[in-house]
């Protein structure tokens, strides 16, 4: 169906990240816009965000959250990290610089502020946010959508031009939207979970370990991370198999635990005054990786963000990349009239960059756990800091790629692939830089790499 000036409206399902942005966008650009979450409104009841405190925003979501003037609101709340600060068994930290200097940073937010800070821009925008209205069914020829308040049970049938799925990795109407079509689903759960712990502010009032990093405790198999909070908190997050030992099989009670920590983690025992209780507490959260052939159904339904394809958290771009898929989704939209030929478009330019994305973030696992503290990758690393400076616009890190610029994910993987593969053949058997053959390397990154114009010298 096409859409006329007087009837440009959307309805979009979850008034979680992606969907509070995309609200805020598309109201500005003078559309109806009805938003339906599940959830009470957090502003009132307090937020009840099942999945983790906080999250690391970089370039992609910032530049997104200026689209919607929501950028420094939002940045009143971030704590900077400059880089990864790795903890050794022995106790021992190093700062790895994410990069170059203070400009090449990344920010740990608060999920529910930052959510709280969206729906208030989106509704200061027009957008009308409906809370309590969960979406149960679709009825697509009817072009109803049902509701149920879950608090009384009521239903909300309700009329729709179109629907966007923000509804998040379990989504509700990517379900109705498969009853109607085969959107070619797949679904890979990681044999990984997580649990979260927190680290309280010391008795003094001052964060237990530098503030301006992100944690991270490599073991092999598996790691600890932690993300400061503004109010001096750490939150704690420990990757661990499902199978095997140690495990989520192997590790049940707030006991076994403190047992783990205490061999594995023995510095952040100190740190964690409430680890039993919360490992008892805190649920243990599932990751995987959703695949779909199609994100849309014609012109009456699109899903964007993790309802289009969950990524399991390693990259820390999960909610980066759903807003980046806003700003995409609202410039198609605003570029044509068809509702389906917006949708498609926007599919097509997203759905190779989300699959990048969401294999960098698998790999991204392995490189955290088990090599951020390797003299290999150690090695590599001080190659690939030589190489960008050597050549600032053909060999650019990895990490910058995908944290601090905009280039495509689908090009900054592949050109990730290219310089490891160099990285690795000038850098095998050595224990040091000393001895490498400049001009050989040189050669190969003139031959390999492109000018990227929208590197920084
Ligand atoms: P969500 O934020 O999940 O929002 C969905 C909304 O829809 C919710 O409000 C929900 O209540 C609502 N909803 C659901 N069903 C219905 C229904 N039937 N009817 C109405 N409403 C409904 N990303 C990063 O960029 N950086 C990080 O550091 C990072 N760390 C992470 C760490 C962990 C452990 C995990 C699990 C994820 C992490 N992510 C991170 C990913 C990030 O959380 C998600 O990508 C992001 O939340 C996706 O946003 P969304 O709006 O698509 O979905
Ligand atoms: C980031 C949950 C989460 C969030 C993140 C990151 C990681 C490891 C994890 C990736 C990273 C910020 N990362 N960190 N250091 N190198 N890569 O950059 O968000 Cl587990």
């Amino acid at each position: 169906m096409d859409t006329t000036e007087d009837t440009r409206s959307i309805t979009i399902i979850g008034a979680g990240l992606a969907g509070a942005l995309l609200a805020t966008l598309m109201a500005r650009a003078g559309w109806r816009v009805d938003v339906f979450e599940k959830r009470g409104d957090p502003r009132v009841q307090g937020y009840a965000g099942g999945r983790s405190i906080n999250l690391a925003l970089t370039e992609r979501g910032r530049h997104a959250l200026r689209m919607a003037d929501a950028d420094d609101a939002v940045m009143r709340q971030a704590v900077m990290m400059r880089g990864r600060m790795v903890h050794a068994l022995d106790g021992r930290l190093q700062l790895q610089r994410y990069g170059r200097d203070d400009n090449e940073v990344i920010w740990s937010i608060h999920r529910g502020d930052l959510n709280i800070t969206l729906l208030d821009l989106a509704e200061k925008a027009g957008a009308t946010l409906h809370f309590n209205h969960r979406l149960d069914k679709v009825d697509f020829d009817g072009r109803i959508a049902h509701f149920a308040d879950d608090r009384d049970g009521s239903k909300h049938p309700t009329p729709f031009m179109a629907l966007v799925g923000a509804d998040g990795a379990g989504s509700s109407l990517r379900g109705a939207m498969l009853s109607q079509e085969d959107l070619g689903e797949r679904t890979e759960f990681l044999d990984h979970s997580y649990k979260e712990l927190e680290i309280p502010p010391s008795a003094d009032g001052s964060f237990m370990m530098e503030p301006n990093a992100l944690h991270i405790w490599p073991r092999g198999h598996y790691m600890c991370i932690a993300l400061p909070n503004d109010e001096r908190t750490f939150t704690v997050t420990l990757f661990l198999p499902n199978q095997g030992d140690p495990s989520f099989a192997s590790v049940r009670t707030g006991k076994d635990a403190k047992a783990l920590f205490l061999r594995d983690f023995p510095d952040a025992i100190p740190l964690i005054p409430d680890l039993e209780q919360d490992w008892e507490t805190n649920p243990t959260g599932l990751l995987a990786t959703l695949y779909l052939d199609r994100w849309h159904l014609g012109g009456q339904a699109v899903l964007l963000g993790d309802a289009a394809h969950a990524m399991v958290p390693f990259h820390g771009q999960g909610m980066n990349c759903a807003f980046e898929d806003c700003v995409s989704l609202a410039r198609h939209l605003q570029a044509t009239h068809s509702l389906a030929d917006a949708f498609a478009a926007f599919e097509a330019e997203r759905k190779p960059n989300a699959l990048a994305i969401q294999e960098m973030a698998l790999e991204n696992y392995v490189e955290m756990r088990d090599k951020v503290d390797d003299s290999g990758f150690l090695l590599q690393r001080e190659l690939e800091l030589a190489l960008q400076e050597r050549h600032p616009q053909r060999f650019v890190p990895h990490y910058t790629m995908v944290s601090f610029m905009r280039i495509p994910y689908a090009v900054a993987q592949h050109r990730s692939h290219v310089q490891r593969d160099l990285l690795v053949r000038h850098t095998v058997g050595r224990a040091s830089l000393d001895g490498v053959d400049w001009a050989a390397v040189d050669a190969d990154v003139h031959g390999l790499l492109p000018v990227l114009e929208e590197a920084v010298a």
